[in-house]
């Protein structure tokens, strides 16, 4: 086994084939990856994963390297990012085909894990592949699978999860169905490559489109002096309806990011995954704006910013609406601000105060993450404060 890409899905996956008792290589063009890993390490923040990786290298199954060991089953795990313009960079899922290519044999599996555009297992892998004198599908088999885990339960949703694989032919879907069902506990379910990708992009958009349907109804609610929360549950108690929940705006590296890939193969025809997508994206200025309008009428505003992660429990502040929404009001010098997420213990751009310390001392209060500590504040610390909640949790 050889896994190319050692950071949230492909070394969880790596030390969870080791621990099935496969011989694992890993491999990472970070060398500052390879020596932590090899050492028993981790560089990432996952429960369960260190010990998993401790035991997998102290038992020899698993190691790292800086380039592709020769193997029977081949994963890519790489990132695929988004570029400033909204379109796919696929340059490392390419790096990682070419890494390989020449220590693929015949006979063996390879197998595309990112996310990615429709098309990009053929067009990319594939491709690669053939450039070196394979022949995919006939000699090599190549497919796609895509992980759907959810950060914080990465090793259980791994095994119980269902698996959507995906070959370039039916030869590659049969090889590629085989390997995962050797470790999944969940169903294992066969198609092409190009429905495999579009699966993940369709789960991620459509999660993208039905927050912002909750976001654009929280906006509307504010114009019209109703509350979204109790809408929303008056709503859902009709059988066939069920509104998620608006927030401060979608992040993560996922949700955020794979509706572009839909949208940048056919603009003229994604045009609702577009307009969600930018609906999310404006929220932070909005609630900004909101901000800006209650401190307009106070005199040197202090306010309680809960909150910095994007989403609850986590310690997780990359691409989050929090993180931007407090930036934002630090530039536009709303007010003085107290931050609080008890999730970190510093933040190079603000000062993080304990939460009691904040409640004690604001006079607006915005809550942005709807962490398990801020639900139990008791209400009397609430009175008498202006309240933004974009997570509806002080209902
Ligand atoms: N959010 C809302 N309202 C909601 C639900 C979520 O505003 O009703 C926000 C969250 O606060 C957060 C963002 O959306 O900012 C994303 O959070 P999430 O918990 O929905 O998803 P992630 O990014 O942690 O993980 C997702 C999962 N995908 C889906 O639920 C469809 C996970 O299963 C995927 O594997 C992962 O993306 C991925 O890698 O694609």
């Amino acid at each position: 086994m050889c896994v190319v890409g050692l950071g949230y899905i492909g070394l969880p996956t790596a030390s969870l084939l080791a621990s099935r008792g496969f011989s694992v290589a890993g491999v990472d063009t970070s060398a500052a990856v390879v020596a932590t890993i090899n050492q028993g390490r981790i560089h990432i923040v996952e429960p369960d994963l260190e010990s998993f990786v401790q035991s997998a290298v102290h038992g020899a199954r698993l190691r790292a390297h800086l380039t592709p060991q020769p193997s029977d089953v081949f994963v890519i795990a790489v990132p695929t990012p988004i570029r400033a313009d909204k379109k796919p960079d696929l340059s490392m899922v390419e790096a990682a085909a070419r890494a390989i290519a020449p220590v693929v044999r015949a006979g063996n599996l390879v197998i595309l894990e990112s996310t990615s555009p429709v098309g990009t297992t053929e067009e990319v892998v594939a491709r690669v592949l053939a450039e070196h004198g394979h022949k995919p599908g006939e000699d090599v088999f190549v497919a796609y699978c895509p992980e759907r885990v959810l950060p914080g339960r990465i090793l259980t949703e791994l095994v119980e999860n269902d698996r959507v694989v995906g070959g370039i032919n039916p030869a590659s879907t049969e090889r590629a169905v085989e390997f995962y069902q050797a470790f999944v506990r969940g169903e294992v379910l066969a198609t092409d490559a190009r429905t495999a990708e579009m699966v993940k992009l369709t789960e991620n958009s459509f999660r993208d489109v039905n927050i912002a349907f909750a976001n654009e109804l929280s906006m509307l609610c504010a114009r019209e002096g109703v509350s979204v929360w109790e809408l929303i549950r008056l709503a859902n108690r009709h059988p066939r309806v069920k509104i998620l929940n608006p927030g401060p705006g979608v992040g993560g590296h996922c949700i955020a990011v794979d509706p572009w890939f839909l949208v940048d193969r056919a603009p003229e025809l994604a045009r609702l995954i577009r307009t969600a997508r930018e609906v999310n994206d404006a929220k932070p200025h909005w609630v900004v704006q909101r901000v800006q309008q209650c401190a307009a009428k106070l005199r040197d505003p202090v306010i309680a910013c809960l909150g910095l992660s994007f989403k609850a429990d986590v310690d997780d502040l990359r691409e989050s609406p929090a993180v931007e929404i407090v930036h934002a009001l630090q530039a536009l010098r709303v007010g003085r601000l107290l931050v609080v997420e008890p999730h970190v213990k510093s933040h190079p751009d603000f000062e993080i105060v304990p939460l009691e310390t904040a409640l004690a001392q604001a006079d607006i209060v915005l809550v942005l993450v709807d962490h398990k500590r801020f639900k139990r504040v008791p209400r009397e610390a609430l009175q008498e404060k202006i309240l933004i909640d974009t997570r509806g949790i002080y209902l």
